[in-house]
């Protein structure tokens, strides 16, 4: 992409309604426009990032043979009254009518949609074990919509349900969605640590929040230190393998960490006083097993091996895939701007030509932009008739991880600067290697 022709509103002074650093960000840089309160238009860039963040979200699931669909945000009030929840939701739930005078809503969550689908078409328990999921907006009338996309009114969430025979199989499931959870925030350069919880409105007893530890979380949060060394990397597990899948489970869960709707203190005082850790937390995703409680409702059975009717056992898994990008702002930044994660920034580098309108400086970045984008790779070339420092500042804000400098003097002896926006560290090195090196980097994310 070309600057010249990219729409990236960014803006000079700083938003005076952004109370935390990432909401902040994401307007300066133009990736959002707030069009009400919790509401938010999602410019090119950063509904770029977004579908990077819904793409890895895409393929863990697929890895876990979860089973991607959509279903409507407009939804019929009838089914919620079924669960019991069209009431119970209270002010959060946005109620519409339509012109026939019917009661609509707009969908906080889909248990009530995805088990109406399962008992239509579902009968036998050889159909089990089945995860459906969604990504899709969802609307929660929120008494305080702040921090931007961090608690919205709309928001994007990934929403996936399982439908299993027995106890024993959710289990494997809950555990499933652990393993992918923990794969799918560090592949957006997150550590997000799972913590015993409340379930709230959603039910069941069996629940964990992933939390990822910043000053500007809304969570309290308390946990042993030695729970932040672990990481689940690039390990191959078996999803079909309910021994593994319990093992990572147990691994990630043993050690205390909790939000402060389940702490005990006096649990907590049996970790040792100097791993004992109290701070604030950003909640990306929950997991709950609530067992057979929508099943029993809604009259979700199906025949068993013994050829008598059963419910189902369930549970429901959410990522916050917009909220998301306020976390890794959150964990990824600087003084001059974002500093996005190779996993998901919106470009792989920038070109900043030095001397527009210079027939070789034009040329050299004509030629490295048309070899990275040989390569595979997405890059943003800032072509505008401006400062260097302008074009400097702008590529620090909107953070990309690369930076390629192109100028005159360095042409001369045949080099381009390659930056790194984390570090700040660069190399001089030939245009070939430059793209070499970029190419190396991206090399399996
Ligand atoms: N049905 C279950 C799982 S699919 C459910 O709704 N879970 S939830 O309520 O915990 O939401 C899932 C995730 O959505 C949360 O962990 C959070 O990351 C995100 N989320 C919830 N409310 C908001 C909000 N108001 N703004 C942005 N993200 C939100």
């Amino acid at each position: 992409m070309r600057m010249s022709r990219y729409f990236l509103p960014v803006l000079k002074e700083t938003p005076r309604e952004a109370q935390i650093v990432s909401h902040r960000l994401m307007l300066q840089a133009g990736l959002i426009k707030q069009a009400s309160a919790g509401i938010y238009s999602w410019l090119p860039m950063g509904y770029k990032v977004l579908e990077r963040l819904s793409r890895i979200v895409h393929e863990e699931q697929a890895r876990a043979g979860h089973l991607a669909m959509l279903m409507p945000t407009i939804q019929s009030a009838d089914l919620w009254r079924e669960s019991g929840r069209y009431d119970a939701y209270g002010d959060e739930m946005l109620r519409i009518k339509d012109r026939g005078g019917r009661e609509m809503l707009f969908t906080p969550t889909a248990e009530e949609l995805v088990t109406d689908i399962f008992r239509s078409h579902v009968s036998s328990y050889k159909d089990l074990p089945l995860t459906l999921y969604q990504i899709q907006w969802k609307f929660r009338d929120e008494t305080r919509p702040r921090f931007g996309v961090m608690r919205g009114r709309e928001f994007l969430m990934k929403d996936g349900y399982n439908f299993d025979l027995t106890a024993e199989d959710a289990l494997h499931s809950y555990n499933r969605h652990l393993v992918t959870y923990l794969r799918t925030y560090e592949r957006m350069g997150l550590q997000a640590i799972p913590m015993r919880a409340d379930s709230g409105p959603i039910g069941g007893e069996d629940t964990h929040e992933f939390l990822v530890l910043a000053e500007t979380g809304e969570s309290e949060v308390f946990y042993d230190s030695e729970i932040t060394d672990l990481t689940f990397g690039d390990r191959d597990i078996d999803f079909d393998d309910k021994a593994a899948c319990a093992a990572v489970l147990a691994e990630f869960t043993s050690r205390y960490a909790r939000t402060d709707e389940t702490h005990d203190e006096a649990v907590f005082a049996e970790v040792p006083e100097a791993r004992r850790r109290t701070a604030r937390g950003i909640e990306v995703g929950q997991i709950f097993y609530f067992g057979t409680k929508y099943s029993d409702a809604m009259g979700a059975t199906v025949q068993g091996p013994d050829g008598k009717p059963t419910a189902v056992h369930m549970g429901s898994h959410g990522i916050g895939v917009s909220r998301l990008l306020g976390a890794i702002i959150e964990a990824h930044h600087d003084g001059k701007g974002i500093i996005w994660p190779e996993g998901v920034t919106p470009f792989h580098a920038g070109i900043v030509n030095l001397r527009q309108g210079d027939a070789e400086t034009d040329a050299a970045c004509e030629d490295l932009y048309a070899q990275l984008r040989k390569a595979g790779l997405d890059p943003l070339y800032d072509d505008r008739d401006e400062r260097a420092g302008a074009k400097f500042g702008t590529m620090d804000l909107i953070g990309l991880p690369w930076r390629i400098t192109v100028g005159p003097r360095g042409l001369k002896s045949g080099v381009v600067e390659l930056t790194s926006r984390r570090t700040g560290e660069s190399v001089e090195v030939s245009p070939a290697d430059a793209v070499a090196r970029l190419v190396a980097v991206y090399d399996g994310i």
